[in-house]
């Protein structure tokens, strides 16, 4: 039997929904909805990871609702899951791209945060939708990381510029961007090195590769897409800050929700950044990345079975 997105979305975000909606659930039990009961539901999306300032927004829109003490948890849970969706729904972007002319996509993040394998997710999505598609595998600090990418390039049947490791990622991107521009490929996806932020040589050459690129496409790279591991929590908001001022970030995709109660960080990631969510990813097969769909997410997250 094949699963739905929904149905994927739910299982994956499970952890982060025992966190948020089992949580709150859990607190009005016996209870009447007041000011305590407010700060514990303000206390819970915290301990969710969505960050102090979105979850005292939060509360203050529940407040601000006069709600009788009366009301149930799943009114409180409704209405969160309607907040949080208008906060979401500026955010929930699908790609869009050029027609008739190269798009570049360059994806950067931290080490192991998901890079390589949301290449491959979106190289088959996109060929699957008609784009010819390309990949360059600028991670040359790693033998097993071009080995990576070209397994899955060969299995997708799709073409791919290597170099030896130790080759200049920034060399080779100038290279793949001329030939894919040539081949008339409809998009190139450029996989860069995991490397830690708080490392200024590492930020610097990511800010080479995206000159460089310019060089053979001035509006190149058309998406640069921040990968982020959900499991990080919070430090994925000081991942962001920082990977912006040396690259030009356009986009984030989430992948790993399946693996953390810290799912309520992507509502703090949207509040704070207003950056386009191209994607989520909530498992390791091709179907766990889907574009993001800001209602779908804030049902889930709260534990709401429908949309
Ligand atoms: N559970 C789960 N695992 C994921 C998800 N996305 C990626 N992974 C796994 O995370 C691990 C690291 O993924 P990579 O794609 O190699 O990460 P990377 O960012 O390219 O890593 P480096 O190149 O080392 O920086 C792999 O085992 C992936 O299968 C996801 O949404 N859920
Ligand atoms: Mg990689």
């Amino acid at each position: 039997m094949t699963t739905t997105w929904w149905q994927r979305l739910k299982a994956g975000l499970k952890s982060s929904t025992n966190q948020v909606g089992s949580k709150i659930r859990n607190v009005f039990v016996n209870r009447k909805l007041d000011a305590s009961l407010l700060d514990e539901i303000e206390d819970i999306l915290i301990q969710a990871d969505m960050g102090v300032s979105t979850s005292s927004m939060l509360r203050k829109h529940l407040a601000s609702l006069k709600l009788s003490p009366e009301t149930s948890s799943e009114e409180v849970l409704m209405l969160l899951a309607d907040k949080i969706e208008e906060r979401l729904t500026p955010v929930a972007h699908e790609m869009t791209f050029l027609k008739g002319a190269l798009n570049v996509v360059l994806m950067v993040g931290v080490n192991g945060s998901g890079k390589t394998t949301t290449i491959s997710k979106l190289a088959k999505q996109w060929k699957n939708l008609g784009y010819s598609v390309e990949l360059a595998a600028c991670d040359t600090f790693r033998a097993a990381a071009i080995e990576q990418l070209v397994i899955w390039a060969e299995r997708l049947f799709i073409p791919i510029y290597t170099s030896k490791q130790g080759h200049d990622s920034s060399g080779l991107a100038f290279e793949a961007v001329q030939k894919a521009s040539k081949s008339g490929a409809d998009i190139l996806l450029i996989d860069t090195a995991g490397r830690l932020h708080n490392k200024q040589h590492l930020m610097d050459e990511l800010a080479k590769i995206q000159r460089v690129i310019k060089k053979v496409i001035p509006k190149a790279p058309h998406h640069v897409i921040l990968v982020l591991d959900a499991t990080t929590g919070q430090n994925a908001v000081q991942q962001v800050d920082i990977f912006q001022k040396s690259a030009q970030i356009t986009g984030l995709i989430i992948t790993k929700l399946d693996g953390t109660a810290k799912g309520g960080v992507v509502v703090g990631l949207a509040d704070k950044f207003n950056l386009p969510i191209y994607g989520i990813g909530v498992g390791e097969s091709f179907d766990d990345l889907q574009p993001f769909s800001a209602k779908q997410f804030a049902h889930a997250l709260v534990g709401l079975e429908d949309i």
